[in-house]
């Protein structure tokens, strides 16, 4: 790390209820490290402006400009690509294993989540299916809790029944399944969403909330969000 302050260091285009971000703004709170966030309202459509999409021309947050030596770098994008960079260049606490099958099984409960659960339900996916695809509010929610309960259910069986799991995905420690679990598990509650039959994910849900990591990045505890 350069001797530059984090907050100076590190700026993360972020908004309040975004579930990527949400595990980007877990892995630095873990880190001990504190990103300046840059609000980025996709409820606005702000992802989709020229400025943003110089950022990332995805249109999608989170995205990470690393300032650490003195020029901005180019920014980072993709929420488990930026976890991995956090891991190198910050490597304690660890949030991979120390074995390559260790690794690999966190790596892959991760993307279950990250890379087939998640990119279905954004709001890119919502604005073709609403407009192109013709779907209103009942289908749109029909397919989020399709997908949600698709991707947990699937993530259940093996959490269950792999010898692995302990008191969170992989052992007793978080990972970076845990951040991509919790990272679900907290839009579920922004859509108001409930997936039954899964009570190893919420027992592991309710370890990583005990943790303060992980309830200071609780998308209710943003800037911006609702009070409600
Ligand atoms: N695979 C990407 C997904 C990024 C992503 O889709 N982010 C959402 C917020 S959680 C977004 O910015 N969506 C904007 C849109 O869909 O228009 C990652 O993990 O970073």
């Amino acid at each position: 790390m350069s001797d530059m302050s984090d907050t100076t260091r590190f700026e993360l285009f972020s908004y309040w209820r975004t579930s990527a971000t949400y595990r980007v703004r877990v892995a630095f709170n873990l880190k001990g490290l504190t990103p300046q966030e840059r609000n980025v309202d996709i409820d606005a459509g702000e992802q989709r402006s020229p400025e943003f999409l110089k950022i990332n021309p995805m249109g999608a947050i989170p995205a990470l400009i690393d300032h650490g030596d003195g020029q901005p770098a180019t920014p980072l994008t993709q929420s488990l690509a930026i976890l991995e960079f956090l891991e190198e260049t910050a490597p304690e606490p660890a949030l991979l294993p120390a074995d390559a099958h260790g690794r690999a099984r966190v790596r892959s409960l991760s993307q279950m989540l990250a890379a087939d659960t998640h990119p279905l339900i954004t709001p890119r996916i919502k604005k073709y299916l609403t407009t192109e695809g013709k779907f209103d509010d009942a289908a749109w929610r029909a397919w989020q809790i399709h997908w949600f309960s698709t991707g947990l259910q699937a993530l259940e069986q093996r959490l269950a029944n792999e010898p692995d799991t302990g008191k969170f995905c992989h052992g007793d420690t978080p990972t970076m399944a845990d951040i991509c679990l919790a990272s679900i598990v907290v839009v579920m509650r922004v859509f108001k969403i409930d997936v039954t039959g899964i009570p190893t994910v919420m027992r592991i849900m309710d370890a990583c909330e005990a943790l303060e990591a992980f309830g200071k990045a609780d998308p209710r505890r943003q800037v911006g969000a609702p009070q409600t």
